[in-house]
């Protein structure tokens, strides 16, 4: 397996421009991380050059990239205006085209619509529908350059397309595409699925991308509400030899923070230094965690 952590755990917006995205690849990669997961629009808005040198630099410090999408509605594939549908598409297939350019194999997020949704108008069936021919469109972008979508499954507060891994399943065989498979997140299963190893196994091979995190959304091993164990020997039961990436939010405010809804200080009003703390001890009891196998 893979360890990473996303970009944005340091601070509270989510910006993050080029020569940011530098000081975050030399301290993850002296941290100890496999993976830096960044944001897809960033990537969507940084220029050739830029990119090139994100990417000179990732090599130097030996990382890889993965793209995490948090889709806006204007972008929104499961939307009832075909215009909206199309803009969708085009901007993944810019996304995915720009890709090689960072090495990255890897796209993940709800990309099946946008995030967070508000619930307005909702019929399920059809916004089912609508985004599967999207996905289908972009899956044939992505399968032609190697690269995997990982649709992400979130809870009720979030999404009402995907919120459980049955379901996943079942929306990725109806795309049929061998480069869309399912994210599945501990956080987000901790709300809604009957048992998280379970799901683990029932996805199997459709599993490309884990998001590790607590109930609240504090760094894994902090507080032990989910059952790390059990996770990593479901992990090994199917063989998982992929991406393991944090995504955890402990400060309070900003973009990040209202996005996430953090109303309160997580880090026990944490300094830098014990920020870099906490994510490297999380680090390495993630990594002896899920090397046990019975
Ligand atoms: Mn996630």
């Amino acid at each position: 397996m893979k360890f990473g952590t996303l970009y944005s755990y340091w601070g509270n917006e989510w910006d993050c421009n080029l020569e940011a995205y530098i000081k975050l690849i030399q301290k993850v990669s002296s941290i100890g991380f496999d993976i830096l997961e960044v944001s897809a629009d960033h990537i969507y808005q940084m220029s050739e050059t830029d990119l090139q040198t994100l990417n000179d630099v990732r090599k130097q410090n030996g990382l890889v990239f993965t793209l995490n999408s948090g889709p806006t509605k204007e972008f929104d594939l499961a939307s009832a205006d075909e215009y909206i549908r199309q803009q969708g598409i085009h901007y993944y297939t810019k996304i995915i085209e720009k890709m090689p350019l960072i090495e990255s194999n890897m796209l993940i997020g709800a990309l099946y619509s946008y995030w967070p949704s508000d619930f307005i108008s909702i019929n399920k069936k059809n916004a089912w529908e609508r985004s599967i021919n999207c996905l289908k469109q972009i899956g044939k972008v992505a399968e032609s350059l190697n690269i995997t979508i990982a649709l992400e499954v979130l809870n009720r507060n979030e999404t009402y397309i995907l919120t459980n891994c049955e379901e996943a399943v079942e929306y990725c065989k109806k795309i049929n595409s061998s480069a869309v498979k399912i994210l599945l997140d501990t956080y987000h299963m901790n709300i809604e699925e009957d048992n998280i190893p379970d799901a683990i196994r029932y996805a199997g091979d459709w599993l490309a991308h884990l998001h590790v995190g607590e109930n609240n959304r504090k760094l894994p091993g902090m507080n032990n509400t989910i059952n790390w164990p059990a996770i990593g020997q479901a992990l090994h039961d199917i063989g998982y030899d992929k991406g393991v990436v944090m995504e955890p939010f402990l400060l309070k405010g900003g973009s990040v923070g209202n996005a996430i809804r953090v109303w309160r200080d997580l880090s026990n009003n944490a300094s830098p230094a014990q920020m870099d703390e906490y994510i490297s001890q999380s680090l390495s009891f993630l990594r002896n965690t899920f090397s046990i196998q019975n």
